[in-house]
């Protein structure tokens, strides 16, 4: 054989060898993102509501104690941790109603997209709330898109929007699951249809009552935001949604186990209407916001279990984190406040969801490779949610071209703990797009005339003033004390700074 027939063999032999050990290396990937869980909530994080399967995550993994999500509220914090972009860089990206149109459109890089790319099997399971199709009035009768499918997922099982918003019910793909066509369904969210129940007209229908908002349909004894007829077979109970989560994404793990697989399981828990399953009522004597903690928990232990029985730990790396902070009343009369005892959701720090304080957007984050990530560690590294993106792209050997996902970081090594430095700075996004800046310890609130505390009947500080705010939040992680008149000239400073970001 001649020298150069034998290297040509070579590099054949190595072309042919190459998606295998490129595949074997690089994990199956879940991300359970919950909704509105605090830096408190779980008991690794201080909580005093015993989560032993989330804590297990800690126990074999690494537990991040300065990790946000980029937005105090859902749709934006989806919406950036999808694109790599931050969302208060495009109009429209706030709350989304239940009939909103998608906000991320075909054609985008998206952290689905990108995994995709890699070869990877995509899924989503569980609340979307970045909106679908294009018609301006959606028709939940027919096929529906763009969604999940056109920008990156291979298969979605979503709640449209959030739970307490209509249509009360689950997509698969691009359509609601178990639709009778003889009963279609309707959904405005300007007036009533069919003059069907409401929650102002009919409290006494009610299992739970309203205390803001939330006065619209009724649907299985609750009343929502929106209104809607129509669709009775498909409606959900809301005690069944974490099961049917579960379930669907075991049946995506099973289906794929011999691929790579992205899963963005995305519970519907802890958020309102916090309506637990039966087996779950009263197990933590602090009402349901409390027993919601125990279900997510369950969710948690059963993709665990489901895992070890396909002896799949080890090439899985499993995300644990929350789009938002904590909130106790956010629109029903469900106790959350009284009883909440000894438990606090916002683990010492100020504010809380839709706030500019720490507690809108420093949420719970665990990362698990076992046999990757050293057990029981912990990382005080500085990294946003909206660094995904280009984590995973470099560690799936991918360029991003940079006049895409413009925010996002390749935080690859920080997330699997060999890096311990992290991010230098990120944004963080209030309600009414108020922007903060954390750069090292410092944090700059950017003055803003608003009201003290959400102004809708949630009893959370926004965190607006109309001075400058600044904290060092290592030493003073309540924010406490405000330093912009002690020290002007770093606050200056980091007043640039955002703007020199929020213009670039
Ligand atoms: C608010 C709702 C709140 C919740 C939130 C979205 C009212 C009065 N309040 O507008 O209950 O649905 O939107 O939560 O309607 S999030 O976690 O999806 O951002
Ligand atoms: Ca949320």
């Amino acid at each position: 054989m001649n020298a150069k027939y034998k290297f040509w063999n070579l590099i054949v032999l190595i072309l042919l060898i190459s998606p295998t050990v490129y595949y074997s290396q690089t994990p199956n990937i879940i991300l359970i993102y919950a909704d509105d869980l605090g830096y408190g909530d779980i008991s690794s994080y201080g909580g005093s509501i015993p989560t032993p399967h989330i804590d297990a995550l800690t126990k074999n993994g690494l537990k991040f104690t300065n990790a946000y999500a980029s937005s105090a509220t859902c749709t934006p914090s989806r919406y950036s941790m999808l694109t790599g972009e931050y969302a208060w860089r495009k109009k429209g990206t706030g709350v989304a109603p239940g009939d909103a149109n998608s906000l991320i459109l075909p054609g985008r890089t998206t952290l689905p997209g990108v995994l995709q790319k890699a070869g990877y099997k995509t899924a989503v399971v569980g609340k979307w709330h970045l909106g679908l199709g294009e018609e301006q009035t959606i028709n939940w009768n027919k096929e529906i898109k763009p969604g999940p499918l056109e920008i990156g997922f291979d298969y979605a099982f979503i709640l449209p929007a959030t739970g307490d918003r209509v249509p009360t019910v689950f997509l698969e793909n691009r359509h609601v699951v178990a639709l009778d066509p003889k009963d279609p369904i309707k959904v405005n969210y300007h007036r009533n249809l069919d003059d069907n129940p409401t929650g102002a007209e009919n409290p006494e229908q009610l299992q739970i009552m309203y205390s803001h908002g939330h006065n619209q349909s009724i649907i299985n004894g609750i009343s929502r935001i929106g209104y809607m007829t129509g669709g009775k077979e498909a409606r959900w109970r809301d005690e069944d949604i974490a099961d049917i989560l579960v379930n669907k994404s075991i049946r995506f793990i099973e289906d794929n186990k011999d691929f790579p697989f992205f899963l963005y399981l995305s519970t519907h828990d802890i958020h309102v209407p916090r309506v637990p399953h039966e087996r779950f009522v009263g197990t933590t004597g602090k009402g349901p916001r409390g027993d919601v903690i125990i279900q997510l928990d369950y969710t948690v232990g059963a993709i665990q279990k489901k895992l070890q029985n396909l002896g799949m730990e080890e090439n899985t790396l499993i995300i644990f984190t929350s789009d938002n902070g904590p909130v106790l009343d956010d629109g029903y009369l469900d106790g959350a406040a009284e009883r909440l005892g000894d438990h606090n959701p916002f683990g010492g720090l100020r504010g809380g969801k839709y706030s500019s304080y720490e507690a809108g957007t420093r949420v719970p984050f665990i990362v698990q490779w076992m046999g990757k990530i050293d057990a029981n560690s912990e990382s005080s590294a500085l990294i946003s949610q909206v660094d995904f993106l280009r984590s995973f792209a470099s560690a799936t050997g991918q360029n991003i071209p940079d006049s895409v996902a413009i925010d996002s970081q390749n935080q690859w090594e920080t997330l699997i703990g060999v890096q311990t430095e992290g991010r230098k700075s990120l944004v963080q996004q209030a309600i009414r797009n108020v922007l903060s800046f954390v750069e090292g310890d410092y944090k700059y609130i950017e003055p803003y005339s608003g009201p003290a505390i959400v102004p809708w009947g949630v009893d959370i500080e926004t965190g607006f003033k109309e001075e400058p705010q600044l904290y060092n939040i290592k030493e003073d992680p309540g924010e406490t004390k405000n330093l912009a008149f002690e020290m002007p000239e770093k606050m200056v400073k980091m007043k640039q700074e955002l703007n020199r970001i929020r213009n670039s």
